[in-house]
């Protein structure tokens, strides 16, 4: 009979197995952005996902906060090596986010408020895997991590997860966005080591 310690599975697994391949361990935050950090207040703030037929969903920031919340403590890897254990963030889920909009769009494109893009598949905001982020640690995101909020898809590397999110575009093919026209990959698997076009 398989005897399989309790301190193996889930969380408790030994942190080393955490860390995807190429990736170390960092307790710190780091900052990386192209550009300054935009000073985005919530007042006047709007998210707006744009549907493939062109029709607009909208929220002001009291809406968005008025939508049910998440805690979710999740491990963060950022293709310049350093991957963060135990993050602890609450925002709302964009399967919230996405109920009732009709779509059969394959893919999305995030877009920051700084001009910043990125691709994924609608497929990796769904299902549990992604959130409109505004609380880090217990506290309102700091605008140098993309607050008041931000993409938070910790199922792939840190570049997906748009800060000063402002729009998601829903399309019928995937598009590169910023890095990805830059050498960076379109999908982006920490545990494939998806870094760069062709890995
Ligand atoms: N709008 C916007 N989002 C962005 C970026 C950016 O420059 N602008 N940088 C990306 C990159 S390359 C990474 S690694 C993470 C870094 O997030 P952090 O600064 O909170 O660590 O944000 C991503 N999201
Ligand atoms: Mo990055």
């Amino acid at each position: 009979m398989a005897i399989v310690s309790r301190g193996f599975v889930g969380k408790n697994r030994d942190d080393s197995s955490r860390i995807p391949p190429g990736q170390y361990r960092t307790d710190d935050f780091p900052v990386l952005s192209v550009g300054p950090t935009p000073r985005v207040r919530t007042e006047g703030w709007e998210f707006t996902v744009v549907t493939e037929r062109g029709e607009k969903h909208r929220w002001t920031w009291n809406e968005m906060r008025a939508l049910p919340a998440e805690k979710p403590t999740v491990d963060i890897h950022c293709v310049t090596k350093w991957s963060k254990l135990d993050t602890r963030w609450r925002g709302v889920s964009l399967d919230t986010v996405l109920d009732g909009i009709e779509t059969t769009a394959t893919h999305v494109m995030a877009h920051g408020r700084d001009g910043y893009t990125t691709n994924l598949p609608l497929s990796e905001l769904r299902n549990g895997k992604a959130w409109l982020a505004y609380e880090y640690d217990g506290t309102p995101l700091h605008p140098e991590h993309g607050g008041p909020a931000r993409l938070l898809v910790p199922g792939l590397y840190f570049w997906k997860s748009a800060k000063w999110i402002e729009k998601l575009t829903l399309l019928m093919r995937d598009e590169p966005g910023f890095w990805e026209r830059n050498g960076y990959h379109d999908y982006g698997d920490p545990w494939q080591e998806q870094r760069y076009q062709g890995d």
